[in-house]
């Protein structure tokens, strides 16, 4: 047994060695007895929230990396307020990596890593995932990615490929570190730094909305075309007509048309997901507006129309708004 035990051994000093230079070679294959390690790595490169190659080498990403185990094949995304995995998610054993920029000075921009879990590794059947986080740690990070489920199909697989894609922001949805009802991912998002917003009430510079506005609106800050507003008031048509016959003189053709009635008008606006809309009128707006509808969702066209049919004897309206809301916004309580 000893001489056993000083062979397996000496093989996983190799097996390390082999881990460092990333030669993704099993030298164990073969041997029977001795489990491989299982190397993890995605075979396209990750990509940060803004859709740059992450910084990083063979060997390690410029972020945290986890190996998690996905019972019954299921992923959860992370708890919105700590960043932490959902507590079905447990990280395998030796399956966390951050050693970006510590092995190799010399990081490129490929967005690849790989992880490498020595001893324990999952069982055969097992399912796990790869989550990739923005920051070397979870507290630091705002932006995650999650690959698709794996499998191990047997104790001698000794590489996997979990493609992770890009980052998204849904880590730390309510993560608020300035408190200013702006969460740190929508400040880094659009200006770069998690607490870059000033005065959330003042107008973005050369724009006609204010960085709450934009935030509650789901709009981009950043484009100045991007706004909140009703796009356009079209009629609608019914289904009574006249009809009349017309001539034109200078060319001598004639012909019959059709006059529709308007019973109505086609109000239409750009919608974000999770909103909900109110639409308002008035008829003088001195007066003030009245409720025309509440709590319209989103259309997943991203574009919302309501048609607000006139009412006999009723004057047309002469002016509209919408209003729009997030139930479901994780700030919803620091808003005015
Ligand atoms: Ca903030
Ligand atoms: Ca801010």
């Amino acid at each position: 047994m000893r001489s056993h035990w000083i062979s397996k051994k000496s093989f996983r000093v190799g097996m390390l060695t082999v881990a460092c230079s990333l030669m993704l070679v099993s030298l164990g294959y073969g041997q029977g007895r001795i489990p491989t390690p299982l190397y993890v790595m995605p075979s396209e490169g990750v990509t940060d929230m803004n859709g740059m190659l992450m910084p990083g080498n063979a060997n390690a990403l410029g972020g945290l990396v986890q190996v998690l185990e996905a019972p019954n094949g299921v992923i959860y995304p992370p708890d919105p307020f700590t960043g932490h995995p959902n507590a079905t998610n447990t990280v395998l054993p030796n399956g966390e990596s951050f050693i970006g920029g510590r092995i190799s000075p010399s990081l490129d921009y490929s967005g690849l890593f790989a992880v490498s879990l020595h001893g324990p590794r999952p069982s055969v059947d097992q399912h796990f995932f790869v989550r990739v986080y923005s920051g070397s740690t979870i507290e630091e990070s705002i932006f995650y990615a999650d690959s698709e489920v794996l499998v191990s199909t047997s104790d001698s697989t000794t590489l996997l490929y979990a493609d992770v894609g890009r980052l998204t922001n849904i880590v730390s949805l309510a993560r608020d570190t300035d408190g200013d009802g702006l969460p740190d991912w929508w400040e880094f998002q659009y200006f770069g730094e998690i607490d870059a917003i000033d005065d959330p009430d003042a107008l973005l510079p050369g724009h006609r909305m204010t960085a709450r506005e934009a935030y509650i609106a789901g709009t981009d800050p950043t484009d100045i075309d991007d706004i909140f507003m009703i796009t356009s008031v079209e009629p609608h048509f019914g289904t009574n007509y006249v009809e009349y016959m017309w001539t034109d003189e200078d060319t001598g053709m004639s012909g019959t048309s059709r006059l529709y009635e308007i019973t109505g008008q086609v109000l239409s606006w750009p919608s974000a997901e999770g909103r909900e809309y109110d639409v308002e009128y008035a008829t003088n707006i001195l007066t003030g507006f009245s409720t025309l509808v509440e709590g319209l969702p989103a259309h997943e066209s991203r574009v919302n129309t309501y048609t607000n049919f006139f009412e006999e004897g009723v004057t047309v309206p002469k002016f509209y708004r919408a209003r729009v809301g997030w139930p479901d916004d994780p700030l919803q309580q620091t808003l005015d």
